[in-house]
Parts: structure tokens; sequence; C-alpha cells
């Protein structure tokens, strides 16, 4: 009888395996939580080096989590980042650059992508916040399904701003549809030429809460003027400064209904790119202005998650990555005295560059792994990349990845997890040329895409060169001396393993 029963209890055990997948039990599946912000420099956080702005929250996830001084995103721009980030693959491999509004969806459905990959391994995924991968086939209708997208991707859920907050149409995307949208009013959406009578910032720049360049001075919505044309679709579309308190309602609401579940929250915030409009809890609370006060604002973003997760008692059980899409930028086309208040403020810290730049503050993030109960406070120095979040994944949940799939994407688990500081042998920045890094040096190809005219009248460190550059970081983080004549082995050696990657 005895021995009867420790066979069913043997069975039992075998069943329960099986159902999990990979002899991973259910239990060690944690939560996942990526917080990505958008365009946040590596200094513009209290724990790296910011004071003009206080993050109590995220520095208390750096203090309790592993803070990473060497990470990256892809590129030094959105959409490729984000490419890359879901799909394990760098960005120049789909031709990937910043996309307008209205893109089509830049990840065929039939990917195998980070969000269907945890899919399959019992997850339920969401992404709740900026898109910017592209939506529908090529037409979209605003005003009926429109897809694919998000959706169809990987995503349970999906509660989007399609592009960036300064693209038309100004409203949100949930599963597929404009919520809100009142049939009498059809949303109609131009990047082409001007449609509809509404005010633009060049017609009745008296109407704009900040003045825009010539990019972003079409169609004035709520005081703002943007990028394209828009009409109808009025009582969907979005009021700036509540962005972020929809976005919050949602997260929670989603974490809350999966709280028994293990779930996937892809969450990037709008924050900080442009334009930069704080909810009236953070206007005014910082010495930057604007830029500061979203930055402000997110960190509270940040602190209603964590919160959450702590009364949910679930907070041993997720693990949480904050990390950001590409680097900094003052003046991104609209007036909101970024730059006249930044004073000694240092939004890339002690790097050059920035947002489209291929010196190191153009992909070098702020960037912490959260974990209570898992995760040994520290700092690492390793070198990773975003593209490896998806393998990395992989491995945490017991997912083995189909040939071709994520094909740059390298298993750096215990990396994150600041159980190894074994990063990296190679790290690839991507900006309007490839730069190839090792831990000490940096070789940047000459430029390769040319950049848009809107670029030369910014102060923006491109990092951009007709002839090769090679910097020693160890000496020289900021990169201010090329040193290409001088190392012609380290070139040969950098050159060559580039030369691999784009075969
Ligand atoms: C640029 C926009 C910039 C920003 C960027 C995308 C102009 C002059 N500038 O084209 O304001 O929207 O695209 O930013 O149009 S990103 O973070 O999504 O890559
Ligand atoms: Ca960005």
């Amino acid at each position: 009888m005895e021995q009867r029963n420790k066979y069913h209890i043997i069975l039992l055990l075998a069943a329960l395996c099986a159902l999990s997948g990979s002899g991973v039990t259910a239990q060690s599946k944690p939560n996942i939580i990526l917080l990505y912000a958008d365009d946040l420099g590596y200094g513009d956080v209290g724990c790296y080096g910011a004071s003009a702005v206080k993050t109590p929250n995220i520095d208390r996830l750096a203090s309790k989590g592993v803070r990473f001084t060497d990470a990256h995103c892809t590129a030094a721009t959105c959409t490729p980042s984000r490419l890359s980030l879901l799909t394990g693959t760098y960005a120049f491999r789909k031709k990937a650059a910043i996309l307008p509004g209205d893109a089509p969806l830049l990840i065929p459905p039939d990917t195998y992508t980070l969000p269907r990959m945890l899919q399959q391994a019992g997850y339920t995924t969401a992404v709740i916040g900026k898109w910017h991968l592209g939506l529908g086939n090529g037409v979209i209708n605003w005003n009926d399904n429109i897809g694919p997208g998000p959706n169809e991707i990987g995503f349970d859920y999906s509660f989007i701003i399609p592009a960036t907050t300064d693209r038309v149409p100004t409203v949100f995307v949930e599963n597929g549809r404009v919520p809100d949208l009142d049939p009498n009013d059809p949303i109609a959406v131009s990047y082409a030429a001007m449609i509809g009578d509404e005010p633009t910032g060049l017609s009745d720049p008296q109407l704009l809460k900040q003045r825009a360049d010539t990019q972003h001075s079409n169609t004035i919505i709520n005081g703002i003027s943007r990028i394209g044309f828009m009409t109808g679709g009025k009582r969907a579309r979005w009021v700036d400064e509540e962005i972020p308190m929809v976005l919050n309602g949602k997260a929670k609401d989603f974490i809350t209904t999966h709280k028994e579940q293990p779930f996937f929250l892809y969450y990037p915030f709008p924050n900080i790119h442009v334009p930069r409009t704080p909810n009236r809890k953070f206007a005014g609370t910082t010495a930057l202005g604007a830029r500061g006060d979203v930055i402000a604002e997110m960190d509270w973003l940040v602190g209603e998650i964590t919160q959450l997760l702590d009364s949910l008692g679930i907070a041993k059980n997720t693990l949480i990555v904050f990390s950001s899409d590409n680097g900094p930028v003052l003046d991104d086309g609209y007036e909101d005295q970024a730059g006249q208040l930044n004073k000694s403020h240092k939004p890339a810290g002690i790097f050059n560059g920035g947002k489209y730049s291929a010196f190191e503050a153009g992909t070098r993030m702020s960037t912490i792994t959260y974990w209570p109960g898992t995760i040994r406070p520290g700092v690492s120095a390793a070198l990773c990349s975003q593209v490896d979040l998806m393998a990395s994944f992989a491995a945490l949940t017991g997912q083995k990845l189909p040939a071709g799939a994520a094909p740059d994407s390298q298993n750096a688990l215990d990396v994150w997890l600041g159980k190894s500081v074994q990063g990296r042998k190679y790290l690839l920045e991507e900006s309007y040329t490839l730069a190839l890094r090792d831990k000490r040096w940096k070789y940047i190809a000459p430029q390769t895409t040319p950049t848009p005219d809107w670029m030369k009248n910014k102060e923006i460190a491109t990092g951009l060169s007709p002839v090769e550059q090679l910097y020693d970081l160890h000496k020289d983080p900021g990169e201010t001396h090329n040193l290409a004549g001088q190392h012609p082995e380290i070139i040969k050696t950098l050159k060559a393993e580039l030369k691999k990657l784009t075969l």
C-alpha cells in the first residue's frame, strides 16, 4: 500500500513538471515587468548622479537590485531599440529607423517575439504605453480594427500610444481599437498634406503652450502642435498631462487582475520624450523645468508599480527591469526651456553625445534589475545589451528558442541577476552608423546613413564622421581623443568582428 502511494506521488510530480515545461515549476516563473523610459539619459536619475531632480523610487530599485554601469539599448533612437528588445534582432537587419505615425507594423506577425515566447511559457502578456513599431498592413483605418499590431505579435492585452506623443493621431489604441471614438466624428490622419481646418502651429502660434520647430508645427491638439495633420476623433483624443495617470490605471489593473498567474508587463513610458507636459502634480516641482518634472513624474510611476507589488504580496515573485530606449536630448523640437534650465545637470553623465548619437550616451542607459529575495544588491560593470533580454528570459522561463529566432540575443541571465559580471565580449551600437565595443575600446565606423536636415541646427554631438574613430573608454570615457591612427591592430580586430555581424 505504502509502495503504491509513493508511486502515485512520483507520477504526480512528473505530471506537474511536464505541465510547467522543461522542468521549470510554475512557482519559479516570476512575473516580469519591463519599465522602459523614453529618451532618459544615463545621468538623469539620482542613482546615476542627478541631484537637480529627485528619483527616490528608481533609486530604491537600484539600492535593492543591480545597477548597471555599462548596459545598452541597441540603438540611439526609439524604433530600432524597441525592435531589438522585442525580437532579439539588431535593427540594421530590418533596416529599422524612426517610424512615421502611420507606418505599417515593422514586426511581421509570424515572428517569434519576446512576448510570444513568454505566452508559450504560460505568461499573460501586456503592453501598456508607447508603441512606435508601426501598425497595420500599409493603410490604417483608425475608425476600424487597427491591425496587425501588438496583439498579433504576442501581447494578450495592449493599450498603446501608437507612435510618439508628438505625432498624430493623438489617441490611444486598446486591443486594436481607438477607445471612446465617436462614430460620427471619424479620425483622418495625413503626414503628407494639410487636412481639415484645425489650427496649426504655423497658422496660430498664439494657441500654443510651447512653440515648436517647423516639423512639429502641424495640427494643434491640446495646445501642442504635432508632427502630422489630424481631423476628427475629438472625444477620443488624449490630454497629454493626463497620459501618465491613464497608463498608471491600466498597468495597475493588469497587474492586479493577473496577480495569481505569471504575467509579463511591457510598460514603455511616454516620459521623458517631447512634448514634455507634466501633470499638475509634478509641474514646477524640479529646478529643471518640464524636462525635470517629467522625470519626477516617471519616478512616481515606478513607485506606483513597486508599491502595488508590495501590497499584493507578489514583489518577491516579480523581476523588474528598468531601462530606456535611447539617450538624452534637450532640444527635440519644442521650446520647453530644457536647455536654458539644465545648468549643471548632466543628462548623459560623464559620457558624450545622447539621442541620435554614435557616442556612448546614445545607447548607454541607466539600467536596473530588481527582484527582492533573488537578486543581491550590487553594482555591475558588465557589458550588456537589451538585445540579450530575450534569450535571457528564455533561460529564466525554461523556453528553448526555435532555430532562427532572436538571432542576436545571447543568454546573459546570470549577468542580469547579478550572479556574474561576465558580460558580452563585443557589443553593437547603432545610430547613423555602426559602432562596436569591447570592454575597453570602441570603434565607430564612418557614417553610413545621412542624418536628417533638421538635426543640423540642433546642438547634438552626433559622433558621426566620414573617417574611422577609435576610443579608449577606460582612459577617455567622454570619447574626445580619436586614436584610430595609433592602434591599427585594435581597429583590425573590431572591424573584423563588425564584419562578421553584418555579413
Ligand atoms: C524625430 C523628431 C523628434 C522625435 C524623434 C523620435 C523631428 C524634427 N524630430 O524625427 O521630435 O519625435 O523623431 O524620437 O521631426 S524617438 O525617441 O521615438 O526615436
Ligand atoms: Ca526614444
